[in-house]
């Protein structure tokens, strides 16, 4: 690959992950900073989304949400079956029902965190804090990348077996993240 073409390409990897965070930026948390509404299961009209976007300067053709959509390495987001509209599979801040099953979790699952937060963590277990759930991965690699961005990453092991039959519930979203209320610390290991 020449070096114009390297460029090329990093400079649309890095125009993918910026509209891909203003897409989770109103989709999860803030849809009135362009005058979107969510529906109660958190879905927008694609062309409304693409129009209000546009007109607060960060305009997205429709390729490049298809590609994001199609090709996010996280499937954070999906189209309605008609095509018409779009959400976040998870991880959203404002009151949103995403209407998930509840389902049987496996019996191990992983939350990666900072070091800085453990001593926290092992007092009052894990919270979901501004979301609306605790966020969970059956992937100790995922775990692990999730951790790394706020600092020197831990990766903790969850007892889900046991969990769920003490009667906690889970739901999983569609891009499988395993969501839950809280995780008591009884149920918490540091994975070594
Ligand atoms: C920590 C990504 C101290 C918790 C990922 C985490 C995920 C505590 C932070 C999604 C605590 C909350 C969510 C306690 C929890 N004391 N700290 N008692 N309880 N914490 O961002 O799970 O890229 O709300 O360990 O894949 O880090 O956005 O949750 O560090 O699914 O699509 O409080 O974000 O997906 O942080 O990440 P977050 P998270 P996306």
């Amino acid at each position: 690959m020449g070096e114009n073409e390297k460029i090329n390409e990093m400079n649309s990897k890095s125009q993918l992950t910026s509209v891909s965070k203003f897409l989770s930026l109103v989709l999860r948390h803030e849809p009135h900073r362009i005058g979107i509404t969510l529906d109660e299961a958190g879905w927008t009209l694609v062309d409304e989304l693409l129009l209000k976007a546009a007109a607060v300067g960060r305009p997205i053709s429709r390729d490049l949400l298809d590609e994001i959509v199609a090709g996010s390495d996280k499937q954070r987001f999906a189209f309605s079956e008609d095509g018409l509209c779009i959400r976040s599979n998870q991880g959203h801040s404002i009151e949103i029902d995403l209407d998930l099953p509840t389902v049987e979790p496996p019996d191990v699952l992983f939350h990666g965190t900072a070091l800085r937060f453990i001593e926290s963590i092992l007092k009052s277990g894990l919270e979901r804090r501004e979301r609306h759930h605790v966020h969970l991965t059956q992937d100790r690699q995922t775990a692990a990348a999730v951790g790394q961005r706020y600092g020197q990453p831990v990766i903790l092991r969850i007892d889900a077996r046991a969990m769920s039959a003490r009667g906690h519930q889970f739901r999983c979203s569609a891009n499988s993240v395993w969501l839950t209320d809280a995780v008591p610390v009884e149920f918490i290991q540091v994975d070594p």
